[in-house]
C-alpha cells in the first residue's frame, strides 16, 4: 500500500469517527470498538444465508467437479493441477468462486443499474436515480481487459500449515485467483453519463445478492468504496468473460472488475452505485479486509492492491520419477505490475535458478514460467518458487501476520515425491 492510500484511508477512519461519512450496516460504535482494536472475528466458511435470492440448489451453480475444485460451504477453489495444459486465461468452467451467501439468478431484461448520490448532478438519492438497462450497458463504448481476479484471502491456510498461525476465513490454498479477459464498459464512461461532479470523492457499487448474516448481525448487503480515482483510472464494468456473457458464479448480468485490486472490490451481479461527495463506508472496509494484528495500528490498514504469489501447476504432494527429465510449470501475478522473474528452487531453498518465462507479460494477470528438472535420488522434496514484480517486491520466507489471514504472499512450500 502506498502513502496515498494509507492517508485515503486515514482520512476516511478519521471522517467516520467525526460523524461526517456516512454508510449504512455499521454503527459508530461498532467502529469505535474497531479503532480499539476489536474487531469481531468472522466465520466464513459455509456461512449460507437463509434468505437467498438464489433459485439454485447449492449456493454455487456451476458443476464444481472435484478434479477441478476444492469446495468450502459456499466458495470453491481451483485446483492447480486443473490449470496445467492449459493457456493464458483461467477456462470459465474452471474459474474460483467466492460467495458471501450464494449466486442468485437475475433476470437481465428486467435488470436496471442505479446510480445516485451527493456526487451526481441531479440523483441525490436512490428514488431519482439514473438508470442503465443491460441493453444500454451494451451500447455504449466496450473495451476488453486481462486482468485477475483474487480473493485477499488467497493462501490463507498457509499462516497455519507453515507459520503455525491462527486466522479466521476461508483456508484457501493457492487457488483463490484466476485469469479472464473481460469486455464491458468503462466505469468511468457510466459515471460521466450519469453526471459525475467534481466533488465525487468515494463510489460504493453494491450487488443484489443476498444479505450478509454474520455472528447474528446483518450486515447489508454486500458492498465495498473506491476512491474516485481508482474508479476512474481501469475499473470496468464486466458483461462478459473469456468472450461469453457472464455465469450467474461470477456474477451475471454485470460485475465490477477492478484490476490489480482484492477480489471484494470486484462487486458481482451489480445492481446499484452511490457515488459521494463525503467518504463511504461499508462492513467490507471497516471490518473485514483490513490488516490487524500486532504488526499494525489498532484500527488496522486497509487493504486495496494484491501482493506477489506464485504457484506451480501440480497437485500437492505429486509424484515423479527419479532419473529423469521433467518440466515444473507454473504462472505468477503482483497486484504491483508485471513480473520481472521467478525464481525456482527444488532443494528446501537452498539453491535458486532463474525459471524460463513462456507467455506474455501482462500488468495486471499473470506470467507463465517453466522449471527443467531432473531428480536424482527417490525421497521427499520441497518445491518453492518466489517471483519478483517490477518494482522489485519479491516474495518473502514469512508473510506478516494478521488475524483474518489477508495478502499471503510468502513462497509457499510445495511437497512433492520421487520414487
Ligand atoms: N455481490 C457480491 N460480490 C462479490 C462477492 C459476493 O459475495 N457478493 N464476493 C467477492 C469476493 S470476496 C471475491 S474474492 C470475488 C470472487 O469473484 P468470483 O466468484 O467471480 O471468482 O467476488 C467478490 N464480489
Ligand atoms: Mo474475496
Amino acid at each position: 500500500m502506498d502513502r496515498n492510500e494509507l492517508t485515503y484511508d486515514r482520512t476516511r477512519a478519521q471522517q467516520w469517527l467525526a460523524g461526517k461519512a456516512h454508510g449504512d450496516g455499521m454503527s459508530r460504535r461498532s467502529m469505535l470498538q474497531l479503532s480499539a482494536g476489536a474487531g469481531l472475528a468472522l466465520s466464513v466458511s459455509g456461512a449460507l444465508s437463509g434468505a437467498t435470492a438464489s433459485a439454485a440448489d447449492g449456493p454455487i451453480v456451476k458443476p464444481l467437479p472435484p478434479e477441478l475444485f476444492e469446495v468450502y460451504g459456499t466458495n470453491a477453489e481451483t485446483r492447480w493441477e486443473a490449470m496445467s495444459g492449459q493457456g493464458y486465461l483461467t477456462p470459465t468452467d474452471r474459474f474460483f468462486v467466492r460467495d458471501n451467501t450464494a449466486s442468485p439468478l437475475i433476470d437481465a431484461e428486467s435488470w436496471r443499474l442505479k446510480l445516485f448520490g451527493t456526487g451526481l448532478r441531479g440523483a441525490p438519492n436512490l428514488a431519482n436515480a439514473v438508470e442503465f438497462s443491460y441493453r444500454d450497458l451494451r451500447e455504449l463504448p466496450s473495451e476488453s481487459i486481462t486482468a485477475f481476479i483474487e480473493c485477499a484471502g488467497n493462501g490463507r491456510s498457509f499462516f497455519t500449515t507453515q507459520q503455525s498461525q491462527t486466522v479466521s476465513g476461508t483456508a484457501w490454498k493457492l487457488g483463490a485467483v484466476g485469469v479472464a479477459r473481460w469486455r464491458g464498459v468503462r466505469l468511468s464512461t457510466v459515471l460521466r453519463r450519469a453526471g459525475l461532479t467534481r466533488d465525487a470523492v468515494d463510489v460504493l457499487p453494491q450487488g443484489l445478492d443476498a444479505d450478509y448474516v454474520t455472528g447474528g448481525v446483518n450486515l447489508g448487503k454486500v458492498r465495498r468504496p473506491l476512491p474516485v480515482s481508482k474508479a476512474l483510472q481501469d475499473v470496468l464494468l464486466a458483461y462478459e468473460m473469456n468472450g461469453k456473457p457472464l455465469l450467474p458464479d461470477h456474477g451475471f448480468p454485470v460485475r465490477v472488475v477492478v484490476p490489480s485490486w482484492i477480489g471484494i472490490s470486484a462487486i458481482k451481479w451489480l445492481g446499484q452505485i452511490e457515488v459521494s461527495d463525503t467518504p463511504l463506508v461499508s462492513p467490507w472496509n471497516t471490518q473485514f479486509y483490513r490488516l490487524l494484528g500486532p504488526d499494525y495500528p489498532a484500527e488496522g490498514t486497509v487493504v486495496t492492491e494484491q501482493v506477489v504469489k506464485s504457484a506451480f501447476e501440480l497437485p500437492r504432494d505429486a509424484n515423479f520419477a527419479g532419473g529423469r527429465k521433467h518440466v515444473l510449470r507454473g504462472r505468477s501475478w503482483s497486484g504491483n505490475g508485471r513480473i520481472k522473474h521467478v525464481d525456482v528452487s527444488t532443494d528446501g531453498g537452498v539453491t535458486w535458478f532463474r525459471a524460463r518465462p513462456t507467455s506474455a507479460n501482462a500488468d495486471r494477470a499473470w506470467l507463465q514460467w517453466e522449471f527443467p528438472w531432473r531428480p536424482a535420488k527417490p525421497g521427499a522434496y520441497t518445491l518453492q518458487a518466489r517471483a519478483t514484480d517490477l518494482t522489485g517486491a519479491t516474495q518473502p520466507v514469512e508473510a506478516s501476520y494478521n488475524t483474518q489471514g489477508y495478502l499471503f504472499g510468502a513462497i509457499v512450500r510445495h511437497p512433492v515425491t520421487v520414487t
